[in-house]
């Protein structure tokens, strides 16, 4: 069985029906702090918070997962407001789920670092897999930290751990909870109901981005690939499309004409991704694992607007 922890979160409720798509509805059991809003018939949920350590212990022990999904954490901008929160739920509940993997033998684990790992004086295009990391925003270093500890206890116990470095996200069926890159997905969302945008980076704050059917695929091909082949027991940069909020919004303006875009001043998140790269070398993923982007700027714009339309 499979368990994804944070099942309700942006990349965990996608991830969850294509690992239900995957291994089959009945091996698959999502699991959050809370309820999801629908539960489809036959779905299997449990409500876990990741930080208490005895209810994870019942649902491996209950469970038995030959893989678990750890996507509960706290975003940039969200843990810009509350530090203490975000550093508590980010590396207690990594290591919540590290220490059990060790004791239960706990063949496979997924967790999710993050562009957020470089800071200030990391190279800002084309970021090298190895390069200054001084990350400055507490999702960033606590990313950093647990890059550190997931490397650890590969070396230290085995574990086969494996992380991706995300770029931006984008997707149109659950929207983000507290990114800085959030406002790649709210620019549709607002394209389609207003038909304007007022957007909180400046028009040319360059940041790497995915759209989220390539952030799931790469997630899977990861965790196919042999244990063998994979050099970076960290975390995988993934190097996405970059783009500035000017490009995306021109693109959109091909296929909804009157779209207008704006830009508000002073907002607290484009520090945060003023720290961060405008665009990631992948090479090490497509090395190891043959990593492939599919879709670029237009294809995503397309994509979403077709499905927000539809939606
Ligand atoms: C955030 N969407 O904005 C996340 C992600 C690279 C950005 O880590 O915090």
């Amino acid at each position: 069985t499979i368990i994804i922890l944070g099942s309700n979160g942006q990349i965990g409720s996608e991830l969850t029906v294509a690992l239900r798509k995957k291994f089959g509805q009945k091996n698959v059991i999502a699991s959050d702090i809370r309820e999801p809003q629908s539960i489809e018939e036959g779905d299997i949920f449990e409500v876990a918070n990741v930080l208490d350590k005895n209810r994870l212990k019942d649902l491996f022990i209950k469970y038995k997962p030959t893989q678990i999904y750890l996507l509960a954490a706290m975003l940039s901008a969200t843990g810009e407001q509350y530090p203490q929160k975000a550093w508590d739920l980010n590396m207690n509940g990594l290591l919540n789920v590290l220490d059990l993997a060790v004791e239960l033998g706990i063949k496979k684990i997924f967790w999710p670092s993050s562009i957020a790992v470089f800071g200030p004086h990391s190279p800002k295009i084309d970021t090298p897999q190895y390069c200054i990391m001084d990350p400055n925003s507490i999702y960033g270093i606590s990313k950093l930290a647990g890059e550190r500890l997931v490397e650890y206890y590969h070396a230290k116990y085995g574990l086969d751990i494996r992380s991706i470095r995300y770029p931006g996200i984008i997707s149109w069926k659950t929207a983000p909870g507290g990114g800085t890159t959030d406002y790649a997905v709210h620019i549709f969302f607002d394209a389609i109901a207003k038909g304007k945008y007022e957007c909180f980076l400046s028009a040319d704050t360059a940041l790497p981005m995915m759209y989220m059917d390539d952030a799931i695929r790469a997630t899977l091909e990861l965790m196919d690939a042999p244990a063998q082949n994979l050099t970076i027991h960290s975390s995988y940069n993934l190097a996405g499309i970059s783009f500035t909020p000017a490009e995306i919004a021109q693109e959109i303006k091909k296929i909804l004409p009157n779209f207008e875009m704006s830009y508000a001043e002073g907002d607290p998140r484009q520090a945060i991704a003023d720290s961060w790269p405008k665009s990631i070398n992948d090479e090490y993923a497509q090395k190891d694992w043959n990593w492939k982007l599919a879709y670029n700027l237009e294809d995503l714009t397309k994509e979403m607007l077709k499905n927000l339309k539809n939606n």
